[in-house]
């Protein structure tokens, strides 16, 4: 979002970040020396911090990334997800209310929301059926944007965004942790070393992908309509874990129809000659799944004007391409 707006608009972009006593701050490394980038301490946890942060800065605009985003954890840390993903929009939204009513807000909603799905593809007008202490958080949170913005007045909406994914995600999600390994095995095949396979979850669970680089052209869009409305952002495409994981091992050169699958439920292999190249461990099942998610961006796309540029294969390659070259 921040190399967005330093390319396409003249703002200040003042970003907040949880102190942490060892940094981690890779993705936004290369903009700490540009002088229209500040980087500031900042808990979205904490009412007093983030009411005083938005007396002293009187944003134009907020934009809301900070929420806890894996929603495997939530059920280990579901009081930290209700505080981070729910409460800390309450904060925001009564600061903004209270010090800066014109600031334009924007929270992060989620396919997450929509859960155990009444059908697909599913539009903005689908019913939130939470199938985790995350998906219940987010809905939450996108309740609240609409109070205040209907009682209030406030420019606030809340995008529900499909996964998004990219050469900057997190390496505990499903893929990258899949063009991580990719990558990984590749290289140790080649140099006729041992190697542990991949080991996942459950492989049938069907998502709607795009780039994440897409998606933040859709989230100014949103931010910058003559009245506020909340949007779904998705590729309109559905594909299972397992086709990622055929794709990205046949773009390194594991071609699919040299690979087969093997066994079934928890001995299920993807098995390359004697290699095995994936295995399922039982612990990356979630103790409640949603099984399938696909967006409807109509609407996006006709009053917008947004769509992605980047389609299931081409993210796949994208991913497997930058994680073998790192
Ligand atoms: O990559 P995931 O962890 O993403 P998930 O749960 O769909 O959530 C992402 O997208 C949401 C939007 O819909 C965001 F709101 C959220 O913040 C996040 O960005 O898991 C995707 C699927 C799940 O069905 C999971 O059970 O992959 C399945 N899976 C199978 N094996 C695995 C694994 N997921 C992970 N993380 N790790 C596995 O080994």
């Amino acid at each position: 979002m921040a190399d967005y707006l330093l390319n396409n608009t003249d703002h200040l972009i003042v970003a907040g970040a949880r102190r942490l006593s060892v940094k981690n701050h890779k993705n936004i490394e290369h903009l700490i020396e540009n002088p229209r980038f500040k980087l500031i301490d900042l808990d979205v946890a904490d009412q007093l911090n983030v009411y005083d942060t938005i007396h002293k800065e009187q944003p134009d605009y907020f934009i809301n990334f900070a929420a806890n985003s894996f929603v495997g954890s939530s059920w280990t840390m579901p009081v930290n997800h209700m505080e981070t993903n729910a409460m800390a929009v309450l904060y925001q939204l009564e600061a903004i209310n209270k010090c800066q009513p014109k600031c334009r807000y924007y929270n992060a909603g989620s396919s997450e929301q929509f859960g155990n799905v009444n059908y697909a593809p599913q539009d903005i007008g689908h019913p939130f059926k939470p199938r985790s202490p995350y998906g219940a958080a987010k809905c939450s949170a996108h309740h609240l944007v609409k109070v205040w913005r209907e009682s209030f007045g406030l420019y606030a909406v809340q995008g529900i965004l499909f996964n998004h994914e990219g050469v900057r995600r997190g390496e505990e999600f499903v893929t990258r942790k899949i063009t991580k390994a990719v990558a990984r095995i590749t290289n140790e095949i080649l140099d006729l070393k041992d190697f542990k396979p991949l080991e996942l979850g459950n492989l049938d669970a069907k998502r709607d992908w795009s780039d994440a680089e897409d998606f933040i052209e859709g989230i100014w869009l949103m931010l910058n309509q003559e009245s506020p409305k909340d949007y779904v952002l998705s590729s309109n495409e559905m594909h299972s874990i397992r086709e990622f994981v055929e794709e990205a091992f046949n773009f390194a050169g594991f071609a699919t129809d040299q690979c087969e699958w093997k066994g079934c439920g928890i001995y299920e292999k993807y098995m390359h000659g004697d290699n095995t190249l994936v295995q399922i461990n039982p612990k990356f099942y979630r103790p409640a799944e949603v099984e399938l998610l696909l967006g409807d961006s109509t609407p996006a796309r006709e009053e917008l004007g947004w769509k992605p540029k980047t389609n299931f294969l081409e993210l796949v390659r994208k991913m497997v391409r930058n994680d073998i070259k790192q």
